[in-house]
């Protein structure tokens, strides 16, 4: 009779340590899973991780103040960026090399965002091919582009993204040098033999890259990649494209100013994920700012820490349009692949959906700043708003 007991007490314990109900568990898995190399290149950031961290931390630094008897019990979770309609106001961000997740690459992660209902962002060094990634999805997908030394070879990478039906351009603008990346620095993180960037196979530039990376990653990238960007590639961007062109990696409220002024379709407030300049501004904190500056002239999506359903409602509390991720998405692949992925999309979604019945908000438009309070018994600097 005890063992009998025993037995079950030990099988309820272990489904309820394996039971994935969270964005953690999905990390968890994925780390289990995950070559250390990869894993660290996707869950490491700049010099000491500060900014990764503190993304995620502001979020708790503003606290709900909920609203009461409006009959919010399902609320309306739909809504429209940049002429799309999504299911929800989450899209997913850039990240690189799917394929070191799951071997279905960024076929698995469109076949999520199809799921969901939303866009998915292919970036420019993808394991799959952009086509591929297209063809997976019903939903928008919009191309994160890399600016290329050669300004020949970007226009091909651009025509492919077009020909594949990207909706979008999405130009990183943030790295005009490579972050220092202490944990890719020590494992001298470089792709495994064999794995292709499918994204960069481009038809007759062997000679930029023929599918073998023999170098570490930040080598291959400084390379190849134009740095020294200025708003002038936007406005030349622009010249080269129909497609509209949100600018990625603005945090500076002037930066935003800029980017309205050079045509930008849209800002992707973002640092990088803490990848790129440590201690940088966390992207909740830079929101206000910016929404000051450009109201609603384009579209604003937060991109950095979203975790948790009410991290996108205080983003949209305070002015953004979407947030996007990026991290829990990989998790989610690397967990169970493009399931994985749908999953981890599903629950962001899910409580976002319960938190705005929590605050009495019946539609995104509902979901105001007077919901939300500063935590003020910390001494956090914020942006004038
Ligand atoms: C990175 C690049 C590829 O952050 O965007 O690793």
């Amino acid at each position: 009779m005890e063992r009998i007991e025993e037995k079950r007490q030990s099988a309820s314990n272990s489904s309820a340590a394996t039971m994935m109900i969270n964005i953690a568990d999905y990390e968890a898995k994925a780390r289990s899973k995950m070559l250390p190399a990869a894993y660290d290149y996707f869950a490491g950031g700049a010099l000491d991780e500060r900014t990764i961290a503190n993304n995620q931390a502001a979020f708790g630094d503003i606290h709900l103040v909920p609203r009461v008897l409006r009959g919010a019990s399902t609320p309306k979770i739909s809504t429209r960026l940049a002429g799309h309609s999504l299911a929800a106001p989450i899209i997913i961000s850039p990240t690189a090399f799917h394929g070191l997740a799951h071997p279905d690459g960024e076929v698995a992660t469109a076949t999520a965002a199809n799921a969901l209902g939303t866009i998915m962002t292919v970036s420019t060094t993808a394991s799959s091919a952009i086509a591929d990634v297209t063809s997976a999805t019903s939903y928008p997908v919009w191309f994160q582009l890399y600016m290329l030394k050669d300004r020949a070879i970007t226009r091909d990478l651009v025509r492919e993204a077009e020909v594949a039906g990207c909706k979008a351009i999405v130009l990183t603008v943030d790295v005009p040098a490579w972050g220092r990346r202490e944990r890719d620095m020590r494992n001298e993180f470089a792709l495994p033999k064999g794995a292709v960037i499918k994204s960069l196979l481009l038809k007759g530039r062997e000679d930029f890259y023929d599918g073998t990376m023999n170098v570490p990653l930040s080598q291959f990238i400084s390379e190849r990649f134009k740095f020294d960007l200025t708003w002038e590639d936007v406005v030349w961007l622009r010249g080269v494209t129909k497609l509209p062109v949100f600018v990625k990696g603005v945090v500076h409220p002037l930066d935003a100013v800029e980017a309205v002024k050079s045509g930008a379709a849209g800002v992707i407030i973002s640092n990088h994920g803490g990848r790129q300049l440590d201690t940088c501004i966390p992207t909740l904190f830079a929101l206000p700012s910016i929404v000051q500056a450009i109201g609603d002239r384009v579209p604003i999506v937060l991109d950095g820490g979203i975790r948790r359903g009410v991290d996108v409602l205080k983003a949209i509390a305070l002015g953004a349009t979407a947030v996007a991720v990026g991290r829990p998405v990989i998790w989610g692949i690397a967990a169970d692949g493009a399931r994985g992925a749908t999953r981890v999309l599903e629950i962001i979604r899910d409580e976002f959906r319960n938190a705005m019945s929590l605050c009495g908000c019946n539609s995104i438009t509902e979901i105001t700043s007077d919901l939300l309070r500063w935590n003020t018994t910390k001494r956090v600097l914020l942006p004038r708003a």
